[in-house]
């Protein structure tokens, strides 16, 4: 178990609530959430089927080796161990470095800290953060399990021009592949928050309220605590089951504008677990930020199908989406009339 300490009781009138899942039927564990052997001969089909369904699915024989995982993972418990002042050294976060509950800079709170960075070398955001500790070990750390995770979302998106049968087949994997990628890169730690305090309220405490991705793919995982539901097509909640050994992707906005609405952009959120820190790291897969996002042409063969977005390059998302709050739908100020 991750042994991090016990936050004090706090005010938490600020941050957003939902409903108990054991009062309601407000969100249910289910089998359903898709898992995909990547070493299986149909992965293809079975990502794309996904990608409609789900916008969501588990990822098993990835071939990110355990140990960078867990190097990364022990080095970030060791950073959120560090006292408050030691922290506060590498924040505020703008958006980059160290944030305490405060998520993005249009008031959006949660009960979460967090570590967040750019993969963009152009922006050298990176280079003014220094790690309490062993900083040249963390970036060591961080920079060998980023490149593994990149390379594992790069096969993810190949499969996918695969199984949509579009050439050439990097066409959406060369985004993240590509040295002015506009990536970046989480660490999230969410303390528990005891159950007592929930009960008296009869609601959880969201660590991370709902919102979808901006970029194309996001590459998550956490240690065994749950806390990490999606949204059905329906509206419903699902709570899904954590696995440290395996990943978790998501498509973003991007690559729904990119599939023309074929592929959903999944809404999930975090809620906080009365008992057990959570920690996660996610990889945000974006394109350059000159890229221009529209349907891919080779999917637009029925000149009937409608185009449901506005060309837009990945600036002027990111730009607007810096505008918005986190549970605001970004996508919509995109559509075509
Ligand atoms: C959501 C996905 C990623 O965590 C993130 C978030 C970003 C931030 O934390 O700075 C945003 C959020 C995310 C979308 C809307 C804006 C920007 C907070 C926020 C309120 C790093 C990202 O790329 O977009």
């Amino acid at each position: 178990m991750v042994v991090l300490s016990q936050p004090l009781v706090e005010n938490v009138s600020h941050i957003k609530t939902c409903k108990h899942n054991n009062t309601t039927s407000d969100h249910v564990y289910t089998g359903i959430i898709p898992v995909i052997d990547l070493l299986d001969p149909e992965a293809n089909n079975l990502i794309i089927k996904a990608c409609q369904e789900f916008g969501f699915f588990k990822v098993v024989n990835h071939g990110v080796p355990i140990e960078t995982i867990t190097k990364l993972e022990n080095e970030s418990i060791n950073f959120f161990n560090l006292s408050q002042i030691e922290k506060d050294k590498v924040g505020p976060a703008k958006p980059f470095g160290y944030g305490n509950k405060r998520i993005g800079s249009n008031g959006d709170v949660g009960w979460v800290e967090y570590l967040l960075f750019t993969t963009n070398p152009e922006l050298n955001h990176n280079k003014s953060i220094t790690i309490p500790g062993n900083s040249l070990l963390f970036w060591g750390l961080v920079n060998e399990y980023i490149s593994a995770v990149r390379n594992m979302g790069c096969m993810v998106l190949e499969m996918i021009a695969e199984g949509l049968n579009i050439e050439p087949k990097n066409i959406l994997s060369r985004m993240l592949s590509d040295e002015k990628s506009d990536s970046c890169f989480r660490l999230n730690h969410y303390p528990p928050y005891p159950e007592l305090l929930q009960a008296l309220s009869g609601r959880n405490l969201i660590g991370f309220g709902e919102h979808t991705d901006p970029q194309v793919i996001s590459v998550g995982r956490s240690n065994s605590t749950s806390g990490l539901q999606i949204s059905l097509k329906d509206g419903t909640w699902i709570s899904v089951p954590p696995d440290p050994y395996s990943f978790f992707i998501n498509v973003g906005d991007s690559l729904q504008a990119m599939s023309n609405g074929r592929f959903m952009s999944v809404r999930h959120r975090v809620v906080a677990d009365s008992l057990k820190a959570r920690v996660s790291m996610v990889y945000f897969g974006g394109p350059p930020l000159s890229e221009k996002i529209a349907p891919l042409s080779s999917l637009m063969e029925d000149p009937n199908e409608q185009i449901l977005y506005n060309d837009f390059t990945w600036s002027e998302y990111k730009t607007s989406a810096y505008k918005t709050r986190l549970g605001d739908n970004r996508l919509s100020l995109f559509e075509k009339n």
